[in-house]
């Protein structure tokens, strides 16, 4: 009698409990994996995007959290455009440097911004925001050290909004990103 109580129960609770949760952790947080602090052990790295009231756009305060063994940190993201297409990723520049988290998210009518974190085991930093009109962001390790530079591109509307980009490549230079180059190109 107990057991068959027992299994009841235990079908309801598959059948209705965790199928609401999993759909509601889908729509606003985005959960990763990965040792950001390099002890050796993964981390549970989560992008909380908690709607604005009454905003129809996808507006929502955005918020990193990192739980690292018994702790949890967080990171206030403020305000993130177009929420929905907002996304959370582990991004690895070298095989010699710890793995930034990159918030990628869409600002303006055409535009790409991405905020860049690091984690050191105690707290989470922000490393660098860099912002693209084209869009276009992208790691590509272009002066080829084994160092992954940022590139964002973005449309020269003063003179041919068509054929001219400016180009901008921040490089990770003495564990500090660096704008070391602004330059046009024609395409
Ligand atoms: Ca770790
Ligand atoms: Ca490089």
């Amino acid at each position: 009698m107990l057991k068959r109580v027992f299994i009841g129960v235990l079908v309801i609770s598959l059948i209705s409990f965790p199928v609401f949760v999993e759909a509601k952790a889908k729509g606003n947080v985005e959960v990763l994996e990965a040792d950001i602090d390099g002890d050796g052990s993964k981390e549970e790295i989560s992008f909380i995007k908690k709607p604005i009231e009454d905003e129809l756009d996808g507006l929502a305060e955005g918020t990193l959290q990192i739980k690292a063994k018994n702790k949890v940190f967080t990171k206030d993201l403020g305000e993130i455009e177009n929420s929905s297409g907002a996304s959370l990723e582990v991004i690895k520049v070298s095989s010699n440097v710890k793995p930034f988290i990159g918030i990628f998210s869409f600002a303006g009518a055409h535009g790409m911004r991405l905020m860049l974190f690091s984690f050191d085991g105690s707290k989470i930093m922000q490393e660098i925001e860099v912002f693209s009109d084209a869009p276009s962001i992208e790691f590509k390790d272009i002066d080829k050290d084994g160092i992954k530079e940022i590139v964002a591109k973005s449309r020269d509307y003063d003179n041919s909004p068509i054929k001219d980009s400016i180009v901008k490549t921040y490089k990770y230079l003495d564990k500090k990103w660096q704008l070391e180059s602004t330059y046009k190109t024609i395409e």
